[in-house]
């Protein structure tokens, strides 16, 4: 890319672990980009126009506009392609991309679950964290996510074929949330998935973001006695 071209732009807040997804996907391929911090709760006509499901991230590239993580990360593998992200076998491709789903929708739903009740509701949206629903994420839902994880990993370093992808990008991201709740991976119950975490987040193209977003605007409402690293 010249000087004289603008860069592309990723549309949505650092704090979104679909946007971190992209943020560290971009830079495990060495891409420039500018960031705009939309958030994606009473969002512009404009933003909406490029994102119709108000959701974020959204990556505007010229004329180009992409308004999901999944998208985007597969048009960024298939325009970027070096360094692959996704396995080149068919099989472990499939696999990869089903922990990438997994992790876009119950992780998500589970892990950041329990940020957005106790962060993102009193602030955005100026109401009570629903405590039993937390209870029910932390007590119930989120062991069957972690032994499901946990199998999934089967004693290896990276979720597939051994080497890190596209699945561990997006699973490990929920994971910087769920450390800004105040909560981590029980290491005596899952001792693998607690060391799979923190060996994802200290790749080269990991560690700086969640250092970034660990210390970041988020991080006042991260409990006093919070156990986590
Ligand atoms: N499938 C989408 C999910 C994106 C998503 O749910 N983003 C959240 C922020 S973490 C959002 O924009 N929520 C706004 C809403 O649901 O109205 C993706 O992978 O990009």
């Amino acid at each position: 890319m010249t000087s004289s071209e603008a860069l592309p732009v990723l549309h949505g807040a650092n704090i979104s672990p679909y946007v971190r997804k992209v943020r560290v996907a971009l830079a495990y391929k060495g891409i420039e980009y500018s960031n705009t911090q939309q958030s994606p709760f009473n969002a512009p006509e404009e933003f909406v126009e490029k994102s119709p499901l108000s959701k974020i991230p959204c990556w505007e590239e010229g004329e180009l506009i992409l308004p999901d993580s999944s998208v985007i990360l597969s048009y960024l593998e298939y325009r970027y392609p070096d360094p692959p992200l996704l396995p080149a076998v068919a099989g472990p491709r499939a696999r990869a991309l089903w922990l990438e789903e997994y992790a876009d929708t119950k992780v998500g739903e589970t892990v950041a679950g329990v940020f957005f009740q106790r962060v993102i509701m009193p602030t955005a949206f100026k109401q009570e964290t629903d405590e039993q629903l937390v209870r029910h994420l932390l007590d119930s839902a989120l062991p069957k996510v972690f032994d499901y994880l946990t199998d999934c990993l089967g004693g290896e370093e990276f979720m597939v074929s051994g080497k890190f992808s596209i699945a561990d990008i997006a699973i490990a991201s929920a994971f910087v949330n769920f450390a800004l709740a105040g909560e981590t991976v029980d290491t005596d119950r899952w001792p693998e998935l607690a060391s799979y975490i923190q060996r994802v987040h200290a790749q080269p193209c990991y560690a700086p973001i969640v250092k970034a977003d660990l210390e970041g605007e988020f991080a006042r409402f991260r409990p006093k006695d919070s156990h986590n690293a």
